[in-house]
């Protein structure tokens, strides 16, 4: 056991940008628990931040490297960066097949809430459980409640609630990234468009479609978002828009170490303001589009980035995630390399310097890190 329990050690790297991390693997039963407790931990935290809903996601991360099916609890044990407590977990699974404590949360009705009500596009935990605490229970029952104050994104996103919660398949991406990128051709010839995120990571399905816009003339990035939100209200294709732009300039790089999305609260818990993790010029949308075969439209959440043509490669790799990913990225990149990574650029802390990169691969180089395609980030 001992000699087994080495061997895995040496598959499994301290940081998961170091390995490829793939969609499939040998433990689903073990990850999908995992993730489990990771979503209930990130429900149950929303005031407090999220360590030990992160603790789950690293376990799950390390289970997706090993090389075949957990047989034995001993296999798991002296791995890097799984806790005591999905130690437990996977030695329930293990020896019957499922964890009493992982059911017993499924099973619960504020955590089937918790996950019905997050599904509604502009509600996150916080406005959820505050719903469970009110008494709702069904999609139908706040949406007919006269007496519940919602949000202009929340009315939204329970009126669109049955287009907005599907789940999109990789051939409906496709057609919605034809569409947009007609109408970014359009009216800024010559921007180039990237599908990223899941997608991009090989997903079967996604919850939205993320694009990457850049363009060769840094003096058209600056503006080019308005010019495609503009051009795509015009044309009736958008039916909300949240927009963030003006804030970048490259000096933001070095600021923060970690900038995972944070969201800050006031002392009576409301969220007041949710800190973008990067500050490039985005909009989250709510978008209607119409195919040419099919008169009823889509209505998807699509978000749009622009980038500027000098950091086009940092913002490819941060969008493109997975969000542990960065995650692991980030943390490496400071701890072994002294260099700060974000969607912008790398500095180096002690040089005090950005470097430049043209590729993806520039930027694994910088950080001595083997590549990784896009389809091998899926931590
Ligand atoms: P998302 O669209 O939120 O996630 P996704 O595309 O990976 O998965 P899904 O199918 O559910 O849409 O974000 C796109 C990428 O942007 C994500 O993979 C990583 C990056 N990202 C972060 O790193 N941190 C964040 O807080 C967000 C919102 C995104
Ligand atoms: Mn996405
Ligand atoms: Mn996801
Ligand atoms: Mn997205």
């Amino acid at each position: 056991e001992k000699k087994e329990s080495a061997a895995n050690v040496a598959e499994i790297t301290a940081y998961e940008c170091q390995r490829p991390t793939l969609l499939k693997h040998h433990n689903p039963h073990i990850t999908e628990a995992l993730e489990l407790l990771e979503k209930y931990y990130q429900f149950l935290d929303h005031k407090q931040g999220d360590t030990r809903a992160l603790a789950f996601r690293q376990a799950s991360c390390t289970i997706k490297a090993l090389p075949k099916r957990v047989t034995r609890v001993e296999e798991v044990r002296n791995l890097h960066r799984i806790g005591k407590h999905s130690i437990s977990v996977i030695e329930d699974i293990v020896l019957h097949g499922t964890s009493e404590e992982v059911e017993d949360i499924r099973q619960s009705d504020w955590f089937k809430c918790m996950e019905l009500f997050t599904s509604v596009y502009g509600c996150g935990p916080a406005t959820a459980d505050k719903w469970y605490k009110k008494g709702f229970r069904t999609i139908d029952e706040i949406k007919t409640s006269e007496t519940l104050e919602l949000r202009e994104l929340q009315k939204l996103g329970l009126l669109y609630y049955e287009d907005l919660s599907k789940s999109i398949p990789r051939d409906e991406v496709e057609v919605i990234i034809e569409i947009i990128k007609k109408e970014v051709s359009e009216c800024c010839p010559e921007t180039q468009v990237e599908a990223v995120g899941g997608y991009r990571r090989g997903k079967s399905h996604s919850h939205d479609v993320d694009l990457l816009l850049t363009h060769k003339d840094s003096s058209i990035t600056a503006t080019l978002l308005e010019s495609v939100v503009s051009h795509l209200k015009a044309k009736d294709m958008i039916i909300h828009a949240s927009v963030y732009v003006g804030q970048n300039t490259l000096s933001r790089v070095s600021e923060t170490h970690d900038s995972s999305a944070q969201p800050t609260y006031t002392s009576e818990g409301q969220q007041i303001k949710r800190v973008q993790f990067d500050h490039l010029d985005k909009a989250f949308c709510i978008m209607k589009l119409t195919r040419s075969h099919d008169k009823t439209p889509l209505i998807r959440r699509v978000d749009l980035i622009v980038t500027p043509p000098d950091q086009y490669p940092f913002s490819l790799v941060s969008w493109t995630g997975s969000k542990q990913f960065n995650r692991s990225l980030r943390r490496y990149s400071v701890k072994e390399c002294s260099k700060t990574v974000t969607a912008h650029g790398i500095f180096d802390i002690i040089e005090r310097k950005f470097s430049t990169a043209k590729t993806e691969r520039d930027i694994f180089d910088i950080l001595k890190l083997n590549y990784l395609e896009p389809w091998e980030r899926n931590c």
